[in-house]
């Protein structure tokens, strides 16, 4: 028996981003345009809850594509790092990155997604970005799809709803495994897969008013294309690329019983199930017997060919990436006091603080989770997003944030007893680890990094970064291997 003492010496501490959070230049370099460029931004008043603005009604979307005037969409500027990319990557390594995880956008490489051939300008970018890395000893990890497709499909096929999506995906996506498979190891297919169920937008596209089908049944059939195209990847990853290590990945929701009633830990385990499930079919193979149950009982009948299955069970993830944010609570009885921030609506943790966004924080749950999935799958894990969205102050140049630093210290150090546990674990990539526009709120001032990017939430401001506190902290938790924190 080997005992454990810490973090393996290869052990890729970083950061992570997605383009359409920090790219901006949405209509540069022959980019066409995608789902999230018509995200707006929407006042905390207005707001129906702290965390999924995304959803826009397809109405709401043909309102934008015939006037966009005067509305404020923030990811259409993200942070510049399109143009300002060097510097970034300057300031990661200055930190020690190992690792960054980053994001392609689909439209800026097919900006209709349907195009014959790719756009050069597009792949050059994506070159030029990861020759940076490289040059700087970061090794990228790169999101192939991170929630966005490009808006024509949208339109033309309601997203992933149509079996189409799946041979424009993966012809997208080998062209970037020829284009870049030596430049490029670490691979993960879709980010945060079963967010799909979450909006029109996180679901690429799809908008469930459109289609003749119930909501839950057009969503379970568009993650069924999703997952093709996702096996059919890794088939053309596994002869084209054999070194690549294809991850899949998914929006962690661990969740606990509110009471020990066995009541209770049922329907925790059945919430489970429905989170579980994603990585279940993309690591096991299969779809598992407790989804024909859901399926029956919910009426969904999924359309498919012969041969999906054998495709689903040949090409499984060597690896299961995951957000890890905070953890749920499930109850038999109808929920009294929701935490008004999440997502899918959970009762109130009474031994948890809220971030500022009133995200439950958890992290001996991080211990757990990484357990639990390290039990069920046995393959290498990846936490590929952590971290607290809070509001920052820049005072002369300076950002002191010692709440980052205490939320990241205390779940490093769980990940740590984590890996003294046994779990096999690549490595730990906090998100935005560059400030950047948020996903859920559209916000500016929701800030992630260890670098500040002075900007606020309608565009105002300067770009200019500047190191926070837990910048040097950071620094310091890489070089002593995640010892000094
Ligand atoms: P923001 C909800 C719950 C868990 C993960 O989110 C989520 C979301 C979406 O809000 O998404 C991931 O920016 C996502 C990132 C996102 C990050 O969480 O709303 O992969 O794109 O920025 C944080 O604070």
């Amino acid at each position: 028996f080997n005992k454990v003492e810490g973090f393996p010496k290869d052990f890729l501490w970083g950061g992570a981003t997605a383009s359409n959070q920090c790219e901006g230049a949405y209509n540069v370099g022959g980019k066409g345009l995608s789902t999230l460029d018509f995200v707006k931004f929407i006042e905390k008043k207005d707001r129906r809850n702290d965390i999924q603005t995304m959803d826009v009604t397809y109405d709401q979307l043909n309102q934008y594509l015939e006037d966009e005037s005067n509305i404020n969409f923030p990811k259409r500027r993200g942070i510049d790092f399109y143009h300002q990319y060097k510097e970034d990557i300057k300031l990661m390594a200055e930190m020690g990155f190992k690792t960054f995880r980053m994001s392609i956008s689909w439209p800026r490489i097919f900006p209709t997604g349907m195009e014959e051939e790719p756009n050069e300008e597009g792949l050059k970018f994506y070159d030029a970005v990861f020759d940076e890395l490289l040059a700087n000893g970061i090794e990228p990890l790169v999101t192939m799809i991170h929630y966005e497709i490009p808006i024509e499909l949208t339109k033309k096929y309601n997203g992933w709803e149509s079996r189409e999506l799946v041979d424009y995906f993966v012809k997208y996506t080998k062209t970037l495994l020829d284009r870049f498979k030596d430049k490029v190891k670490y691979w993960i297919i879709f980010n945060e897969i079963n967010m799909m169920l979450a909006s029109a937008y996180t679901g690429g596209g799809l908008f469930p008013e459109k289609s003749s089908r119930s909501n839950l049944e057009v969503k379970y059939q568009a993650t069924h294309h999703q997952f093709l195209a996702s096996a059919l990847t890794t088939k053309y990853a596994r002869e084209a690329a054999p070194n690549a290590k294809i991850g899949c990945m998914i929006a962690r929701l661990e969740t606990y019983p509110a009471t020990c009633r066995p009541e209770d830990m049922l329907k925790a385990i059945q919430e489970d199930q429905l989170n579980v499930f994603y990585t279940d079919v993309m690591v096991r193979g299969k779809y598992p017997n407790y989804m024909t149950r859901y399926f029956e009982e919910h009426n969904i009948h999924l359309q498919t060919e012969k041969g999906d299955e054998e495709i689903l069970a040949c090409y499984t993830a060597d690896y299961v990436a995951f957000s890890y944010y905070m953890t749920y609570l499930a109850s038999s009885e109808p929920a009294k006091s929701e935490t008004s921030g999440n997502l899918i609506g959970t009762l109130k943790n009474p031994y948890l603080e809220l971030s500022e966004w009133n995200w439950p924080i958890d992290p001996i749950g991080l211990r757990i989770t990484l357990n639990r999935l390290y039990d069920r799958y046995n393959v290498p894990l990846f936490i590929v997003e952590n971290g607290l969205g809070a509001y920052d102050k820049l005072e002369d140049g300076k950002v002191h944030d010692p709440y980052r630093i205490d939320y990241l210290a205390k779940h490093i150090t769980q990940m740590k007893e984590a890996v003294k546990d046994g779990v096999e674990l690549l490595g730990y990539t906090t998100w935005g680890c560059i400030d950047l526009i948020s996903a859920g709120t559209s916000e500016m001032s929701k800030r992630y990094g260890y670098i500040y990017v002075d900007q606020d939430d309608y565009g105002n401001g300067t770009l200019q970064r500047y190191k926070k506190d837990s910048f040097y902290w950071y620094k310091k938790v890489i070089a002593s291997n995640g010892e000094d924190l």
